[in-house]
Formats: C-alpha cells, sequence, structure tokens
C-alpha cells in the first residue's frame, strides 16, 4: 500500500550517500565556441534534465546549486552554453537548475538587475543553498573548476582567454561569481542602479569587502575559460559614470539592491534545458 510504499522510498533515500566534496576524474576538456547547436540536439543528448534541472542519482549532492545568466538576445551564445554546460555539472555531480533571465526588448541593459532577479525567483522556486551568476558568453576549459558555493563570494572567470588568461586587475568581479545564499543576502544583491556596461561587478566586489567578507578564485591553472567571441551589443553602451557609485558601494549597499527592487514578469518558459524569465525592468531614471 501507499504508507509501505513511502516507507521504502525513504529508505533508499537515506540510503544514499553524500556525493563527495571532490568528484572523480575530472579534468580539462576540448571546447569550440564555434560550434553550431540546435536545441533539439542538446535536448536529445541531455533527456534526464527536466526544466533545466538535474541532480546526480547515486550519491546526495551536498549543496543545491542555481545557476542565474543575465540575457537578451544571445540564443546563439546561449546553445553554446547550454551544449557544453549540462555535461559539464553532471559530470560535477551537481544538484542544479538553470535560469536565464530574459530582459525584454528596446531598454537599455541592467546585467545586475537581472542578477538579482534571478536571485528571488529561482528561491521561490526552491530552497537553493548556492547560486552562480554566469554570463552566457564564458565556457570554462576543465571541469575541475568546481561550479559550488564556498565560504566565501568566488569569483570563477579569473583567467578567461580575452585576457590571455591573465586577471587584468586585482579586483576584478566579473564573468561568473559564485554566492551562498547567506553571502548574497549580506550584501543586499548587487546595485539596480548600473544601466549599460560596466561597473556593477567593481561595485559588488566593493559590497563584498564592505561586508567583512573576502573573495576566493580558483587556482588559475584550471580555471581557464573561453568567452564566445563578440561585439558590444546595442542597448548596452557604456556610460562611464559607474565610477562615483562604484566608490559609495558601503554607503548605498543597505538601500540600494534586493530591497529595493521592481520588476514585471512578463512570461515565463519551462524550456526542457532551463526555466526563462522574462521581465520588464524599467530604465533609467
Ligand atoms: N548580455 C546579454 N545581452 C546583451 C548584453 C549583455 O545577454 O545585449 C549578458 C550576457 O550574459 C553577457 C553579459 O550580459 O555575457 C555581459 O555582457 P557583455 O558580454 O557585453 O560584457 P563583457 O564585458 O564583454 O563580457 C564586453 C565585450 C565588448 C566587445 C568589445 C570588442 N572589442
Amino acid at each position: 500500500d501507499r504508507n509501505t510504499e513511502n516507507v521504502s522510498s525513504n529508505i533508499l533515500k537515506d540510503e544514499l550517500p553524500m556525493c563527495p566534496e571532490v568528484p572523480p576524474n575530472l579534468g580539462p576538456m576540448d571546447i569550440s565556441t564555434q560550434i553550431k547547436v540546435t536545441f533539439e540536439s542538446i535536448i536529445s543528448e541531455n533527456l534526464n534534465v527536466k526544466s533545466g534541472c538535474w541532480k546526480p542519482q547515486s550519491c546526495v549532492a551536498q549543496q543545491k546549486i542555481a545557476i542565474i545568466i543575465p540575457f537578451r538576445d544571445r540564443e546563439q551564445h546561449l546553445k553554446v552554453w547550454l551544449y557544453y554546460m549540462h555535461p559539464f555539472l553532471q559530470e560535477q555531480q551537481g544538484n542544479y537548475c538553470v535560469y536565464v533571465v530574459e530582459q525584454t526588448q528596446n531598454t537599455t541593459f541592467n546585467r545586475a538587475k537581472l542578477m538579482n532577479i534571478g536571485f528571488m525567483e529561482a528561491g521561490k522556486d526552491n530552497d537553493f543553498d548556492c547560486f552562480i551568476f554566469s554570463d552566457v558568453d564564458i565556457i570554462p576549459m576543465d571541469r575541475r573548476n568546481l561550479y559550488r558555493c564556498s565560504k566565501n563570494p568566488k569569483h570563477m572567470a579569473n583567467s578567461v582567454d580575452k585576457f590571455n588568461f591573465q586577471l587584468p586587475y586585482n579586483t576584478l568581479f566579473g564573468g561568473i561569481v559564485a554566492f551562498s545564499k547567506q553571502q548574497f543576502l549580506k550584501v543586499n544583491g548587487l546595485s539596480n542602479m548600473f544601466w549599460g556596461w560596466g561597473g556593477e561587478d567593481d561595485e559588488l566586489y566593493n559590497r563584498v569587502v564592505a561586508a567583512g567578507m573576502k573573495i576566493e578564485r580558483p587556482a588559475q591553472s584550471i580555471a581557464k575559460s573561453k568567452m564566445i567571441f563578440h561585439l558590444r551589443d546595442p542597448g548596452n553602451k557604456g556610460t562611464g559614470k559607474s565610477f562615483h557609485l562604484i566608490s559609495k558601494a558601503a554607503n548605498r549597499m543597505s538601500i540600494d539592491g534586493l530591497n529595493s527592487l521592481f520588476y514585471n514578469i512578463t512570461e515565463r518558459e519551462e524550456h526542457m534545458l532551463f526555466t526563462k524569465i522574462t521581465v520588464q525592468i524599467g530604465t533609467p531614471e
């Protein structure tokens, strides 16, 4: 009967071991950012992914991870990302869901706001422990670069081909960052005030420091990643006005961020390979 069924499935669950902290057999991989793939072909190779989510069957993952991608009009990049990242995250035995947060057309892009929205919306679906915010155009080249949260916020794009695999400056905190739920709440998310390209990542770095945390980075030898070549998108011009905002991060942190976030969801799509949340986020004041 149903009761016995429940009991036996609980026993089965209890018997699963925890997944190891470092999954076995990880190493470098070959990637080409120029591949042409279709959603159909990616789905056919990832039949166990449902609404962008997957978890290991042989062990219990230590963290529940939401991957958040700020997005607009980069479908080709998204396909390349999904093609490589679903198998990558599965090799790492991650319990994860992918969220694509799409800004509606015709307004200036605001990457930080989309990241905040991803955090809020994913948090309504599940009790995620860990949030990894990734640009759609960065693909790691080594599976040892673990998509996991750590004791401190983690910057994971510290060795990108575009910058000759070097860190261009010490406080760089862009591309891919990982925050536990508590860490992200502690900095009140990102500022909502950065419209157009640049600055929001530097401001986030200052928030982390102002909140008394340090940042971590993986060893550069395993953090190598490729950026898909592209030109600056229309609607994402740098304003050059961010310097003042960046330097005053500590003062604004408590009033500008998750607790001052307004948006309007216009669509939610449960794609096999991701959940897409389309939002109106307004325009610069
Ligand atoms: N993004 C979009 N659509 C846009 C703008 C940005 O999806 O229209 C997202 C996407 O996830 C992207 C991220 O925001 O990866 C960061 O934006 P970006 O790729 O423009 O910024 P990045 O600093 O690149 O990575 C700047 C390259 C400018 C090209 C200059 C060529 N010399």
